[in-house]
């Protein structure tokens, strides 16, 4: 992650620059290392090398209470609707840029980072583009990726390319619309001109019910990235929108998903979130599982306020509409500090009575063992922790056949294994059938202590 202005020297790094300076100076000082507990999203997210962002409406910038939110709690922003197609290109080949600009030049004077979002999606088409198909619309639309990815590179840290673009429901394939009927292809056709047009920018995949690791959609979009990533398409980054809202619940196995896509060597993202009701336990539990997987690069929650939710009857936000912090604004803080009491604040409801999982990170390494003509023996030892999980991802259609010094639990898919420490010491092992795959070998995607 590229490390903003407003962000660049932490508390951490000015008490060790403090330190530098007094031993130059010839005094003895004792640094603990431990990390001073940030008082904003931010800077807490920051803490942790992660970024804690917000959709913006231009139209509220000139809310003076908004704006003041928005620059003392967040270090990333996404337009929530100036950067879509029927706002940057309302005719064919005409566009307008005039919001997104504002939305960005704000950003910029902050040092906040920009989510660009997005290229192309089947919905809030302009109504010339919603008329088309076959190969025009194929066209028009790389045109569009193109000129919109070209006028704002540079400025635009991560780009949606594609935004929801797999059906609901069991089938796991793509959801039908005039992109899709253009070709399968239409998405990676996407990708590779955005590279094109912006080098620099991260590319991102995008959607909402891909939460749950179990979802025929969850499982189509891996597919649809680990096939993008074999066969060398652009893609850097997935989007998890987890719009908890409207009557879709946080996963338990939440965590499981954004760590088997961070295993495919992708950054993983929360892009749009916002819970019901805004429950304490679901949002330290988001953020603890975003902790949790390095490559979770941060988290956007989609509205500052309740009131400018696009579901504000669910009061689904980390303000209310007062603009003051709630409960579950608490909560993330307290999660992003690492279960640190946050500073300012006072929780407006009893704490809960469940204490979260200790969230601390150990180092577990991956040392090959015996290969036979059909399998294969590794060993990890993990340090800096007692006690551990340790998440291992294989490749399809290999299989974990036995392990050892350890007690594991698996995901859906057989690929994902979770091994806990079960008092036999720091090593485990476990065993391998390549069923075909002779190459591939296991990812180590998080060590979590405790
Ligand atoms: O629907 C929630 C989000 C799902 N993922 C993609 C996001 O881009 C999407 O955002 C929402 C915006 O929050 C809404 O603000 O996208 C909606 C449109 O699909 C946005 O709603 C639109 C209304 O449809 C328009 O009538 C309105 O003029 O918001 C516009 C600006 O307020």
């Amino acid at each position: 992650m590229t490390v903003n202005a407003k962000t660049r020297v932490t508390p951490r790094r000015a008490l060790l620059l403090g330190a530098v300076a007094a031993l130059a100076a010839g005094m003895v000082v004792g640094v603990t290392g431990a990390a001073q507990a940030g008082t904003t999203l931010g800077a807490s997210a920051a803490e942790k090398g992660r970024f804690f962002g917000t959709a913006v409406a231009a139209g509220r910038l000139g809310d003076s209470a908004y704006t003041t939110i928005l620059n003392r709690e967040f270090n990333q922003v996404t337009p929530e609707n100036e950067m879509k197609t029927d706002a940057t290109e309302p005719q064919q080949n005409q566009f307008s840029y005039g919001n997104a600009d504002r939305i960005v030049a704000h950003a910029r004077a902050n040092g906040m980072q920009v989510r660009g979002h997005t290229l192309a999606w089947h919905a809030q088409q302009p109504s010339w583009m919603q008329g088309m198909s076959g190969s025009t619309l194929r066209n028009a639309m790389l045109n569009h990726v193109t000129q919109v990815a070209t006028h704002f590179r540079g400025q635009v840290a991560w780009w949606d390319v594609v935004n929801e673009a797999f059906a609901d429901g069991g089938g796991g394939g793509r959801r039908d619309s005039n992109l899709q009927r253009t070709g399968n292809d239409w998405i990676e056709a996407a990708f590779r001109a955005a590279r094109a047009a912006d080098p620099n920018a991260q590319l991102c995949y995008n959607d909402y019910n891909t939460d749950n690791w179990t979802d025929a959609k969850t499982q189509g979009v891996y597919r649809m990235v680990q096939d993008f990533k074999q066969r060398g398409v652009p893609i850097d980054c997935v989007g998890f929108q987890s719009h908890f809202t409207g009557g879709s619940n946080y996963p338990s196995n939440y965590r499981t998903t954004l760590s088997s896509f961070a295993a495919l060597g992708v950054d993983v993202h929360i892009t749009e979130l916002d819970i019901r009701n805004a429950p304490v336990d679901a949002y330290r539990n988001v953020t603890n599982d975003c902790l949790a997987v390095a490559r979770c690069k941060g988290i956007t929650v989609w509205g500052i306020r309740d009131s400018d939710s696009w579901r504000s009857s669910e009061s689904p936000l980390l303000f209310n509409g007062s603009g003051q912090k709630k409960s579950a604004y608490d909560a993330v803080l307290a999660a992003l500090n690492n279960g640190t009491t946050p500073p300012t604040g006072t929780p407006t409801t009893p704490p809960p009575t469940t204490t979260p999982p200790p969230s601390g990170s150990c180092t577990a390494s991956a040392t090959p063992g015996q290969v036979w003509g059909d399998r294969y023996n590794t060993s990890v030892t993990v340090s800096g922790a007692s006690t551990w999980a340790v998440v291992v991802s294989i490749t399809s259609p290999q299989k974990i056949s036995s392990t050892w010094s350890g007690s594991p639990t698996w995901d859906g898919s057989g690929l994902v294994m979770t091994m806990r420490s079960n008092g036999s010491g720091d090593t485990f092992g476990f065993t391998t059938m390549m069923n075909g795959n002779s190459s591939a070998r296991p990812q180590i995607v998080s060590c979590t202590a405790g």
